[in-house]
């Protein structure tokens, strides 16, 4: 890999250190032309030079090039925080995106970094530059720093690194012990949403939502980087997964399904004290007290005005549009909704991404409804306070309300789905392929899944500006599961081979109350867990998949890459499979957690006609492994099927088990959680 591409990484090092000190393992130097320094340090730029040349094992050269025009970015001052769902911070993260897209070569692009990550806020600048590594054509193949190593300040308590910083400077990087991060640091047991901190506030999930946000942005001058294949359609179903998970996860600790937010007038009940510090903002993330109502907001700093009466239009719109089944478009014609497209038009128009149909009429619904709720201990700035941690979409996941609104978005995408006919019997059906049995096999023995508390590290080392360098290990405790195996028999009596989709779901068997789950709740609860193409010999076959290999998930050590463990020589296909890979579910959260009762869930398995779901590509690079919430990177979504199929739209059968046609099959099976912490044992 060229020095000029892998030098980009730097700047990911210790965020708000000036790039004129030395970053990275190797102690590189950037040697800069003096203007590039801010005039703060302008004076004694030969000072610093000296100072930090001094010692380094390598020097860049930075190009003195023309400087584009970056003051629409600069107004964002270094020191405030920065949400992709303010239109202003969109705005300018759009306006740098661009920046950094047409630099015309990776020095050009270096030099003009090294200007920016001096100036613009460590956020946006890390945001936008991530956004042009993922989408210029000379830079795939390059691993980002997981985000949570170079702001670890959104994704643990701050007491972390009052702990660290004490730890790195007392001691040498080969003799510091890991910091420990307290489990459940955010409420007490008495407040019942806590059950499902362990949820809310994995480092992975949130991780998780972060990088699907940022290879799905909203906004850029360059269309291409939003106009991506079925991306409304995406957005609903990544976020309708995340609900359905959710839900489940709240139902194994005995809560109820999260209650929709579709009353915006009504005072939220739960409130969310998030206990994180930015360490770029040097504040306190706000917290939102209970029975806290959103308020017209009028915020000249951030250029935001507007009312609640406004998201209520929009809201109005959208089920006119449903309504209808069409929507208006800019010159007031009407564009029908269809089985084809209809899911994904209505998903750029809620989300709102730039390539929205009509944005004027339907407005900025999803992002507004963050922002009003982000804002709402502080509408008017009056107390001059930023947004909560709603606004932030690696920080959003972390509040109860999140769950509330996303409900609610869900609803109203499910409205338009309800308006759609049932799959017909031929469209669900494999004639010749019939699916016999499914079943999962792995510790707890035949159809019972075992979680428990695993406790595991991630480096902060990356992320402590300004302390003395070398690795500092903070470890964390999460849910995990054993791993297991699916078992699928299958009769082929179509008299040759055969490619199926096997598509692997779960949902719990019975409701809040102990009763059998009607199928019309159960199926909205419905996880994916898998989908593949598979082979299908003619006659009976078993086909075996390892949990590991779920098309949902990306490994642990993905979530929590490390850039120095990366396997391979820089550039080589081994490495290659690393890379561009920090979408996809955590799979230590494949599993909900179950209870210690053993939580009874049913099993389902479809295998359907790989013929009618195939989409004709060349699967080519790396990371086509978590397809199923992120699609594939430059490809389209690897099933020409609808989202969520063939769960996704209601139908007349009353049970689970008269909605089954020969190729599909059901287990009966438990999740037994035991309630203790393992380490987690060396990197599989
Ligand atoms: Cu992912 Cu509301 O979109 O957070």
């Amino acid at each position: 890999m060229s020095d000029a591409k892998k030098n980009l990484l730097l700047f990911f090092d210790r965020p708000t250190e000036p790039c004129f000190m030395q970053k990275g393992e190797e102690k590189t130097f950037f040697r800069m032309p003096t203007n590039y320094y801010p005039d703060k340090y302008k004076s004694a730029s030969n000072v610093l030079e000296n100072r930090f040349s001094d010692g380094a094992s390598r020097t860049i050269e930075v190009r003195n090039i023309a400087l584009p025009n970056l003051s629409l970015p600069m107004e964002l001052p270094y020191n405030d925080q920065f949400s992709l769902f303010v239109p202003k911070h969109r705005r300018m993260a759009g306006k740098l995106i661009d920046i950094f897209m047409n630099m015309r070569d990776l020095e050009d692009l270096q030099s003009v970094c090294s200007f920016c990550q001096m100036r613009i806020n460590p956020y946006m600048f890390n945001y936008c530059l991530s956004v042009a590594i993922l989408h210029r054509d000379d830079t795939k193949g390059l691993t980002i720093p997981t985000f949570a190593e170079t702001f670890p300040d959104k994704f643990m308590d701050p007491k972390v690194f009052r702990r660290a910083r004490e730890v790195s400077t007392v001691l040498n990087a080969g003799d510091r012990l890991p910091v420990l991060i307290p489990q459940n640091y955010t409420a007490a047991e008495s407040e019942p949403e806590q059950r499902v901190a362990y949820f809310r506030e994995d480092i992975g999930i949130n991780l998780h939502h972060w990088h699907w946000h940022l290879v799905y942005p909203f906004d850029a001058e360059n269309r291409a980087i939003v106009d991506k294949d079925r991306r409304g359609e995406l957005f609903y179903y990544m976020h309708q997964q995340i609900i359905a998970r959710y839900s489940v996860e709240r139902m194994c600790n005995d809560l109820g399904r999260p209650r929709r937010y579709n009353d915006f007038r009504q005072p939220i009940e739960e409130g969310y004290f998030p206990k994180l510090d930015s360490q770029v903002a040097s504040r306190a993330w706000p917290p939102r007290f209970a029975g806290s109502t959103i308020r017209d907001l009028d915020r000249p700093v951030d250029q935001i005005r507007s009312d609640v009466s406004q998201l209520e239009t929009w809201r109005d719109r959208f089920l006119e549009a449903i309504e209808n089944m069409a929507i208006i478009l800019p010159n007031g014609r009407q564009m029908p909704l269809n089985e084809e497209t209809g899911i994904d038009i209505l998903g750029n128009l809620m989300e709102s991404s730039i390539i929205s149909r009509n944005r004027g009429y339907y407005g900025d619904m999803h992002n507004m409804g963050h922002v009003f709720i982000s804002y709402s201990h502080d509408p008017d700035h009056r107390n001059l306070e930023q947004f909560g941690v709603m606004g932030d979409s690696a920080t959003a996941m972390r509040d109860p309300i999140f769950y509330r609104w996303h409900a609610y978005i869900d609803d109203i995408f499910h409205l338009y789905k309800a308006k759609l006919p049932p799959y017909a019997q031929e469209k669900l059906d494999f004639p010749g392929i019939r699916v016999s049995g499914v079943g999962v096999e792995g510790a707890g023995g035949a159809n019972e899944l075992r979680t428990q508390w695993e406790q595991s590290t991630v480096e902060l080392g990356r992320g402590l500006d300004f302390t003395p360098r070398g690795s500092v290990l903070a470890s964390f405790t999460h849910l995990q599961h054993d791993d297991f195996s699916y078992v699928i028999s299958v009769n082929n009596t179509s008299g040759s081979g055969v490619m199926g989709t096997v598509r692997l779901f779960a949902a719990p068997a019975l409701d809040e109350g102990g009763r059998p789950l009607a199928f019309d709740e159960q199926r909205r609860l419905m996880i994916e867990l898998d989908k593949f193409t598979q082979a299908i010999p003619a006659g009976s076959s078993t086909i075996r998949r390892n949990s590991l290999d779920s098309s949902v998930t990306i490994p642990y050590e993905r979530t929590f890459r490390n850039q120095s463990n990366r396997p391979g020589d820089p550039g080589s296909a081994e490495a290659a499979e690393f890379d561009f890979c920090g979408c996809g579910w955590p799979h230590h959260m494949l599993i909900p957690k179950g209870t210690q009762r053993g939580y009874p869930m049913v099993l389902f398995c479809m295998i359907s006609n790989w013929n009618e779901d195939r989409v004709m590509q060349d699967l080519v690079g790396a990371c086509n492994d978590a397809a199923s919430y992120c699609g594939i990177r430059d490809r389209k979504y690897p099933d020409r099927r609808p989202m969520g199929f063939p769960f996704d739209r209601p139908t007349a059968a009353n049970s689970l088990a008269d909605f089954l046609t020969p190729n599909m099959a059901v287990a009966d099976c438990t999740i037994r959680f035991t309630d203790a912490t393992r380490q987690r044992a060396a990197r599989r």
